[in-house]
């Protein structure tokens, strides 16, 4: 606790302990390390607006496509497990895809309360005062804080049947091991009969991957180096932000899409209480994974973790699936 004050007499206004412990262990270990769950500042999050618009980054458009084309579809799916029940979507954003489902939903008269959950309190009060707005006789209820805390939260505010929505690839920014374990938790926090629908990138050409990584405009450089900015910003530290190189690689065998930050000079960056980390010529900052998956992997993902797969929606190009499975 001592130490902890004295860091916030020395570092700006706005310090936020845990950023600062996860930035340093993570500039401490070999291979340099960044927690891309940090990416998403205020700036950060424009960035990815930016992203999501650029022509090549394909995936919203494809998740898009299923939502808005296959909406009475997936509504069929869901509600065929039985209704009352509560629809939660898990890191909700502005949920504009997911509204093509709720005004459906709507429209079928199914009965269901929706319960996004978010980590930011300013998605959560927006959501809360626009929705029912803009889907007229929705039911909502937002949650603000960590998936599984408000997962448990859900569970004891009503009994009835769940449906989980954890969209936008978003469990391809986990190292495999890691999205077992998430989809494992998923499954112990639900009852039988409760169902998800995850989003996955699927493997596709190799440079249809890497381009939407590695844009010709450099929003994903900038949304990289938003990372070493908001590290100066928040703790005071000097990256120079020129002196990195935004690297983008794809294993076709693994599916792994990986993003890095390469040092062009040797270097030495400092944090206001006096920490220093050296980098050497040409070593780089592992900042992100977004994991691509084949149909199968999925299906075996599923079945490891629990849950029995029972359906699958696509874009027309094949190339992302929402995959809804029965737990
Ligand atoms: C949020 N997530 C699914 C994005 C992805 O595709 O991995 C984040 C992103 N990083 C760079 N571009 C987009």
């Amino acid at each position: 606790m001592e130490a902890l004050l004295k860091l916030r007499a020395i570092f700006p206004e706005n310090f936020n302990a845990q950023f600062y412990i996860d930035v340093i262990n993570g500039l401490q270990s070999e291979p340099k390390h960044l927690d891309a769950k940090y990416f998403y500042d205020a700036e950060g999050d424009k960035l990815f607006q930016q992203i999501m618009n650029c022509e090549e980054y394909y995936l919203t458009d494809c998740e898009m496509e299923i939502f808005r084309q296959q909406t009475a579809e997936l509504s069929e799916v869901i509600m065929q497990g039985g209704q009352p029940f509560d629809l939660i979507e898990l890191g909700a954003g502005d949920a504009t895809k997911s509204t093509h489902l709720l005004r459906d939903l709507i429209k079928q008269e199914a009965d269901f309360t929706y319960l996004p959950i978010d980590i930011s309190s300013h998605v959560i009060s927006t959501l809360n005062a626009t929705l029912p707005l803009s889907v007229p006789g929705l039911k909502i209820k937002g949650l603000q804080g960590e998936y599984f805390e408000m997962l448990k939260k859900a569970a004891d505010i009503s009994t009835n049947r769940k449906v989980v929505l954890f969209m936008g690839a978003n469990i391809g920014n986990m190292p495999v091991a890691d999205a077992e374990d998430f989809c494992e938790e998923l499954r112990r926090n639900l009852n039988p009969g409760d169902m998800v629908l995850i989003g996955f990138d699927l493997k596709k050409n190799p440079e249809t991957i890497l381009a939407a990584y590695n844009d010709s405009e450099g929003i994903t450089k900038e949304f990289n180096l938003n990372l070493l900015r908001r590290i100066n910003r928040e703790l005071g530290a000097n990256f120079n932000v020129d002196t990195f190189h935004h690297y983008a690689m794809y294993d076709p065998e693994t599916g792994s899409c990986k993003s890095y930050l390469v040092s062009l000079k040797e270097q030495v960056v400092t944090f206001p209480d006096g920490e220093e980390i050296h980098f050497k010529r040409d070593e780089y900052i592992w900042m992100e994974i977004s994991q691509k998956y084949s149909l199968d992997q999925t299906k075996e993902f599923a079945l490891r973790s629990g849950f029995k797969p029972v359906a699958n929606f696509f874009d027309s190009k094949g190339w992302f699936v929402d995959a809804v499975w029965v737990a």
